[in-house]
């Protein structure tokens, strides 16, 4: 198996996940810095030109939360349950894509992309946009996980693997989780796991693209 990812966010759910199950994954490092997700052979294999991508033998799949469940199945766990919590996690999933994920991972963007990639400073009004959503739909998680340990309850998810992820940039990107200790809590939970904490592959000498694809 191989996982397609740079050093981001979306990767970054796909790659703690796989270093946690402990899959035989062999990690390409794909720069986005120099372009290499736009090269005709990574489109090829996503045609968004985005990471992460998971290539199994004759499955190519892209959308890193479509992965995390197919890492989960890939390896017989429970972290993609197959009875009837599987719609819980389904539903986090979506809420994550639709909901959460795009305001917290505009204020990501804002203030952690654009300066590392020389984009320019933050853009107020994106800020102020997304900080407003980031609030409310914060709020939501919070109170679900008021007397849970983690989404779907005492177990550990998928779920949690996606909708925790913007969680480890959280003083870089800004997010005010000042009022919302469940969500602190939940996230130092999350880092009690060694492969949440550290998801990536040594950068020193990382697997290049040219020669995996
Ligand atoms: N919905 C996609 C989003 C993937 C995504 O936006 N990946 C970013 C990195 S976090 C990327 O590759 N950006 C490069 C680009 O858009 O040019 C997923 O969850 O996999």
């Amino acid at each position: 198996m191989k996982l397609y990812y740079f050093d981001v966010l979306n990767p970054r759910k796909v790659c703690a996940l796989a270093r946690h199950l402990d899959l035989p994954v062999e990690f390409v490092h794909v720069n986005l810095g120099k372009g290499e997700h736009k090269t005709p052979a990574f489109l090829a294999m996503n045609p968004n030109g985005k990471v992460p991508v998971l290539v199994d033998g004759a499955v190519t799949l892209w959308e890193s939360n479509a992965i995390l469940c197919y890492l989960a199945r890939k390896a017989g766990s429970d972290l993609w349950p197959t009875d009837a919590r599987q719609f819980e996690v389904l539903r986090w999933l979506m809420w994550d894509a639709t909901a959460f994920a795009p305001q917290a991972g505009t204020l990501y963007f804002e203030h952690v992309i654009k300066s590392r990639f020389g984009m320019g400073g933050p853009d107020p009004g994106e800020v102020q946009k997304a900080t407003q959503g980031f609030l409310g739909f914060a709020a939501v998680l919070e109170a679900h996980l008021r007397g849970r340990s983690y989404l779907l309850g005492d177990a550990l998810s998928v779920a949690d693997f996606a909708v925790a992820i913007t969680l480890p940039y959280a003083q870089q990107a800004q997010l005010p989780l000042q009022d919302f200790p469940e969500i602190r809590r939940w996230h130092a939970q999350m880092n009690t796991l060694p492969a949440w904490r550290e998801p990536f592959p040594d950068l020193a000498e990382p697997a290049g693209l040219a020669e995996a694809i």
